[in-house]
């Protein structure tokens, strides 16, 4: 099989090469820090470590890291490395705490963000025969512009539908003949839903792939996706702070995701210590911007909890790889002393027999004990009359929960489409335990 890429020079670099560039990018981003952002030199200052202090990549352990809260404190402009007149977009991302984190892109990040998103979608397996309909919000999210002017640049016929109305995403879907979906996994999952909710059947539409990203799921809830849509879904990470979109990609081998090595440097770091850790742990990802002009950032803590693989990729790709997320170490769930992640509880009930692929995860303090409760839907809402059909897949679902998890749950089944549908970045978690009494 032949393999597609983008820019396969950059992206086949022998790994000392890598390596090379990124010290000498490093080297020059941290000057640039230090000369141009007062936040940078005062907390350099403060460190004592200068820009003299990078002689290999390691080096970078020395310095401080920066937070969503660094940028927060600096709203809106205050971490720009140019001046306004050089900044030609602004996104932000909300987030769900108060101030919304804002970055700023000149000509040449907008040049270098559109190729990046363009390599992650070659990877994917789209080419400029494709229709690709984009069904993540426009606006100050990353997602969907992101993707729009990578997928525009490798010449694919770009529908920029954007998310909601789910029946017209359909009719566009099937009468513009869409090849390629460009949505969370979450939303794809309610596209497909209401497709066959609308007798369509899996022939009725040319979709082909699927470029779900901007929020983890698991190989269950995927495999699901492209059982119920007839897609091949392919996985993409990024974040707002450090670019959007493009940052990493799966190939079409889809064992791990490629990171974009020329534009940032990736770290594993213990979330709790601090520490970095070597090749192949499991922890919190770092980036470091190497080639960022409109908002550069040095050691950003994402949160997400990944593992780095070294070994060049089966695809031909040598740059370093991330596993799919697990989660991020904010959203881990502690259920009376078992650490959990929403995508493992996901893992362990999708596909049972009978139950759908939405639920909700509500957390309660009950008597100083956190309590978990699942919610589900059936499939089929007359095995609600059963209440021996009911006993069984409940306690099937609890077993499940507790052999693979040891987690002790209450199961809730509800009828089907009872639970909330989401358009964007689904919201599993309700965490009501610092609530006061008399709370839902
Ligand atoms: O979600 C950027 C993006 C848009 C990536 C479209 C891919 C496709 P933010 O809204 O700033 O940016 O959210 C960033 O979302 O720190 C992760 O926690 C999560 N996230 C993004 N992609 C993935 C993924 C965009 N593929 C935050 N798997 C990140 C798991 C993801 N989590």
């Amino acid at each position: 099989m032949e393999i597609r890429m983008w820019q396969r020079e950059i992206e086949t670099m022998q790994r000392d090469a890598i390596k090379e560039l990124q010290l000498e990018k490093l080297k020059s981003m941290v000057a640039k820090l230090y000369r141009d952002v007062p936040h940078y030199k005062k907390k350099f200052d403060e460190a004592g470590v200068s820009p003299d202090d990078i002689k290999t990549l390691s080096d970078i352990s020395k310095f401080p890291f920066t937070t969503k809260e660094d940028i927060r404190v600096n709203y809106p402009y205050g971490l720009f490395a140019k001046p306004l007149k050089e900044i030609v977009r602004i996104h932000a991302s909300s987030g769900t705490t108060g101030v919304p984190t804002v970055v700023g892109y000149t000509r040449n990040d907008l040049n270098t963000w559109s190729d990046l998103v363009a390599r992650i979608v070659v990877a994917a397996g789209v080419t400029g025969e494709d229709i690709a309909q984009i069904s993540f919000g426009y606006g100050l999210f990353t997602g969907a512009l992101g993707l729009h002017y990578g997928l525009e640049k490798i010449g694919a016929t770009v529908v920029p539908v954007s998310s909601g109305n789910t029946e017209r995403q359909i009719n566009i879907m099937r009468d513009f003949g869409s090849t390629v979906l460009i949505s969370t996994p979450t939303y794809a999952m309610y596209l497909a839903e209401t497709a066959k909710g609308m007798g369509l059947e899996k022939g009725d539409l040319k979709l082909k792939i699927g470029l779900l990203g901007s929020e983890g799921c698991s190989d269950e809830f995927r495999d699901e996706i492209e059982e119920k849509f007839g897609i091949f879904p392919t996985d993409n990470y990024g974040l707002s702070e450090i670019m959007g979109p493009g940052i990493s990609g799966e190939c079409v081998y889809r064992e791990g995701m490629h990171i974009a090595e020329d534009h940032f440097l990736a770290e594993i770091i213990d979330p709790v210590t601090e520490e970095v850790l070597p090749m192949g742990s499991t922890g919190e990802l770092v980036l470091s911007s190497l080639t960022r002009e409109g908002i550069p950032l040095l050691r950003y803590r994402t949160k997400d909890i990944t593992t780095l693989i070294d070994e060049p990729c089966r695809c031909g790709r040598t740059h370093t790889r991330m596993t799919r997320t697990l989660g991020r170490s904010d959203d881990m769930l502690k259920v009376k002393g078992v650490n959990v992640f929403p995508t493992q509880i996901e893992s362990a009930i999708v596909g049972i027999e009978g139950i759908g692929s939405h639920y909700l995860l509500i957390l309660r303090r009950e008597n100083y004990m956190d309590n978990l409760e699942v919610k589900v839907e059936l499939v089929d809402g007359k095995v609600l009359e059963s209440y021996g059909e009911l006993e069984k897949i409940q306690m099937t679902i609890k077993k499940r929960l507790l052999t693979i998890l040891g987690l002790d749950a209450k199961v809730t089944l509800c009828s089907p489409m009872e639970l909330e549908r989401f358009t964007g970045k689904a919201k599993r978690v309700l965490d009501l335990r610092f609530e006061k009494e008399g709370g839902r």
